[in-house]
C-alpha cells in the first residue's frame, strides 16, 4: 500500500494523486500541524476556513470508500509537520512510498523530495497551463506579458472563442472597465454560511491557538465544502458578475466586495475549478444574462492572471520571493497591523483584512501595495505580510503578485512599469478621499495626502531606474520641469513624513 498525501490547498476530488491512487488498498493522509500553520502568521480566518474544509473533505473522502489518517492539530501524538506525519503513518502501515500533487510552495517541494521514502509527485492538473506549457511559451521571449499568454490560454480552453477569433472581435474589453465607485451597489454581497457545529469546534480551536494572530475569527461565514462554495458562485454570477468588469477597479468605503466573486479561497483550496467557473461564467453571457465586458475581464483573471503567476512562481524558482530590485529596505510599520493613521485609504484597506482576511484587488494593489513601494518597504516583509492576511495566499499566487506586480521587486518580469501613483488615482477611484483628514489635492504643507509627497520621493529616488522607461517619461518631464525650489520643500517633507512612521508615530 502506498499513502497518498493531500495538502490544505488540494481539497479537489479529482486531484491526481487520488486519481493515481486505490482506495480500496492505499490510506489518504491528511494534517492539521503547527509548521504549515506557522510559517507566517496567517489570519485565524484563514486557518479556520482551512483547517474546516480539511475535515469535511476528509469526511467525504471516507464517505466514497478511501480510509484516511487524519491528524487534527490537538492530536497528542502529531509531529507538526507534514514530513513528519507521513513519516509517522508510513511506519504504521509499513508504506511502500507516498504519492502527492505538487505543492503550490518551493519549501515544500524541496522538503516532500528530501523524506527517506520513495516519493511519486504529480502535476497539478487542477490549472490550465502545465509547466511545460508555459515553458513553451516563454522560450525565446524577451517579455513575458500576461496578455499574450492569455490569448493562448483563450485558444487552449476555446473559451469566448468564435471559430478561431475572439468573441465579439477582441481579445481585451478592459477599456471599457474602469469606472470610478458608482453612487450606489445593487450586489448586496457574498452569500454567508451559518457555522455548522463542526465548523464551531475549528473555530474554537483555532480561537484557543493562534489568539495573537493578527484578524478577527469571528463572524465566520466562508463556505467550508464543495457544495458551499458552488452555491456561493451561482449567487454572484446571478447577481455580482454583469457588473464585475464596470466596477472592477472602484473603492468604496462601506462596500468591501463591491462586485467581486470573493472565490479566490475557494478556487486556491480546491473547492471550485477554475475551468468549471469560466465555463459557468461564459454561459452567462451566451445566456444573455451578463455583458461581454464582464465576462470577458473575469474569465482573464482566472485564465490569464492565475495562470500566468503561476508560471511565472515556477518558471523563476525558490529565489524569487528574496528579490529585491529596488533595494528596499524599511521595516513594516504598524499600520499595516491595524497601528493608527489618519490615512483614510490605508485605515479602511487594513480594517477590512483584519474582520474578513479579504480585500480586492485594487485595495491590495493601489492602496496596501502602492504605500508599500512608495515608502520603500523590505519587499520580503511586505510579501509575508501579504501571504498571512489574506484567505486566498498561498505563494504561487501571493509572491509573483506582491514581488513582482505590485512591488517591482523581481526588477518588471511581471510588471512594464511600477504600480505608483499620488493620491488622485485613489480620489479618483474610490469615495475615501473625500472623509480623510489628509487633503488629496494638497501637495505639500500641511494636511497634505501622503500619497502625494511620497510619490515624488519615489520618482525621484528612481529616477536612475525608470527615467528611460517609455511609460514614465512624462511623469520624470513634469518632475524636472517643476521649480527647483518646490522639488526640495517636496523631498524634505517626504522625508519628515518617513522619519515620522519610522519613529512608529501615528501617521
Ligand atoms: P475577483 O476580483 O472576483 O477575481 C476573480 C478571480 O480571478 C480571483 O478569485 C482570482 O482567482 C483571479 N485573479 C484575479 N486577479 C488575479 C491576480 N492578479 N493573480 C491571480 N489571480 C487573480 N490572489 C490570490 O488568489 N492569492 C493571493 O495571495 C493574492 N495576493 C495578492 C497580492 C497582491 C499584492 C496583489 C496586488 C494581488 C494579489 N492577488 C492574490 C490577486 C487578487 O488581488 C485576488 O485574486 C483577488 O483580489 C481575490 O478576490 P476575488 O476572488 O474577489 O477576485
Ligand atoms: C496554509 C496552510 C495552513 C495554515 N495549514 C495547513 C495544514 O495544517 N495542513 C496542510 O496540509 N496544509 C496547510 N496549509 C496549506 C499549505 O501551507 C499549502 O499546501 C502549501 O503552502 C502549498 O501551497
Ligand atoms: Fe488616502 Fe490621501 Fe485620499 Fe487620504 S487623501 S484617503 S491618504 S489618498
Amino acid at each position: 500500500m502506498r499513502l497518498v498525501l493531500v495538502l490544505g490547498d488540494q481539497l479537489s476530488e479529482n486531484l491526481s494523486a487520488l486519481r493515481k491512487c486505490d482506495k480500496a488498498a492505499d490510506v489518504v493522509v491528511m494534517a492539521e500541524v503547527a509548521n504549515e500553520a506557522a510559517y507566517v502568521p496567517h489570519h485565524p480566518k484563514k486557518i479556520a476556513f482551512l483547517f474546516a474544509a480539511m475535515r469535511k473533505f476528509a469526511a467525504k473522502l471516507e464517505s466514497n470508500g478511501w480510509q484516511v489518517a487524519y491528524t487534527r492539530l490537538d492530536d497528542p501524538q502529531n509531529s507538526g509537520s507534514i514530513t513528519g506525519e507521513l513519516l509517522r503513518r508510513a511506519a504504521k502501515h509499513e508504506a511502500a512510498g507516498v504519492v502527492y500533487t505538487e505543492p503550490g510552495e518551493w519549501r515544500l517541494i524541496a522538503a516532500l523530495g528530501d523524506m527517506p521514502l520513495k516519493t511519486h509527485s504529480l502535476p497539478d492538473d487542477r490549472f490550465i497551463a502545465t509547466h511545460k506549457d508555459f515553458e513553451d511559451w516563454a522560450d525565446g521571449r524577451k517579455q513575458l506579458r500576461m496578455e499574450y499568454f492569455y490569448r493562448d490560454m483563450r485558444r487552449k480552453t476555446g473559451l469566448l472563442i468564435d471559430g478561431d477569433q475572439p468573441e465579439g472581435g477582441k481579445w481585451n474589453y478592459d477599456h471599457d472597465n474602469r469606472k470610478p465607485a458608482p453612487d450606489e451597489v445593487t450586489f448586496s454581497g457574498p452569500m454567508k454560511f451559518t457555522p455548522d457545529e463542526d465548523v464551531e469546534e475549528v473555530l474554537t480551536l483555532v480561537e484557543d491557538r493562534f489568539a495573537d494572530n493578527f484578524g478577527d475569527i469571528r463572524p465566520f461565514w466562508f463556505a467550508t465544502d464543495s457544495g458551499q462554495a458552488k452555491q456561493h458562485l451561482a449567487h454572484w454570477l446571478e447577481h455580482g458578475l454583469p457588473k464585475f468588469g464596470d466596477f472592477q477597479d472602484a473603492m468604496m468605503q462601506d462596500q468591501r466586495f463591491m462586485y467581486h466573486a470573493i472565490i479566490g479561497l475557494y478556487l486556491n483550496a480546491g473547492l471550485l475549478d477554475p475551468l468549471n467557473v469560466c465555463q459557468a461564467a461564459e454561459r452567462e453571457y451566451k445566456n444573455g444574462n451578463a455583458p461581454l465586458n464582464a465576462v470577458e475581464g473575469f474569465i482573464r483573471q482566472i485564465i490569464g492572471w492565475r495562470e500566468y503567476v503561476r508560471g511565472i512562481y515556477f518558471h523563476e524558482g525558490p529565489d524569487y520571493t528574496a528579490r529585491n530590485h529596488l533595494n528596499h529596505d524599511r521595516d513594516l510599520p504598524p499600520v499595516f497591523w491595524g497601528g493608527e493613521t489618519d490615512m483614510l485609504c490605508m485605515q479602511k484597506a487594513v480594517a477590512q483584512t483584519k474582520e474578513e482576511a479579504y480585500a480586492h484587488h485594487i485595495q491590495r494593489l493601489m492602496v496596501t501595495g502602492n504605500f508599500a513601494l512608495l515608502a520603500g518597504i523590505a519587499p520580503s516583509q511586505i510579501h509575508e505580510w501579504y501571504l498571512a492576511v489574506y484567505a486566498d495566499a498561498f505563494e504561487w499566487v501571493e509572491a509573483p503578485n506582491t514581488i513582482g506586480m505590485s512591488q517591482f521587486a523581481d526588477g518588471g518580469i511581471i510588471a512594464s512599469k511600477p504600480y505608483v501613483s499620488s493620491g488622485n488615482y485613489i480620489n479618483k477611484m474610490s469615495d475615501y478621499c473625500k472623509s480623510c483628514r489628509y487633503s488629496v489635492t494638497t501637495k505639500t504643507g500641511e494636511g497634505a495626502c501622503p500619497f502625494n509627497l511620497l510619490y515624488w520621493h519615489f520618482m525621484d529616488r528612481h529616477q536612475d531606474t525608470f527615467a528611460k522607461n517609455p511609460r514614465m517619461g512624462q511623469m520624470y518631464a513634469t518632475w524636472n520641469r517643476m521649480d527647483a525650489d518646490k522639488r526640495a520643500l517636496i523631498l524634505s517633507e517626504a522625508k519628515a513624513w518617513l522619519d515620522r512612521l519610522d519613529a512608529g508615530e501615528p501617521v
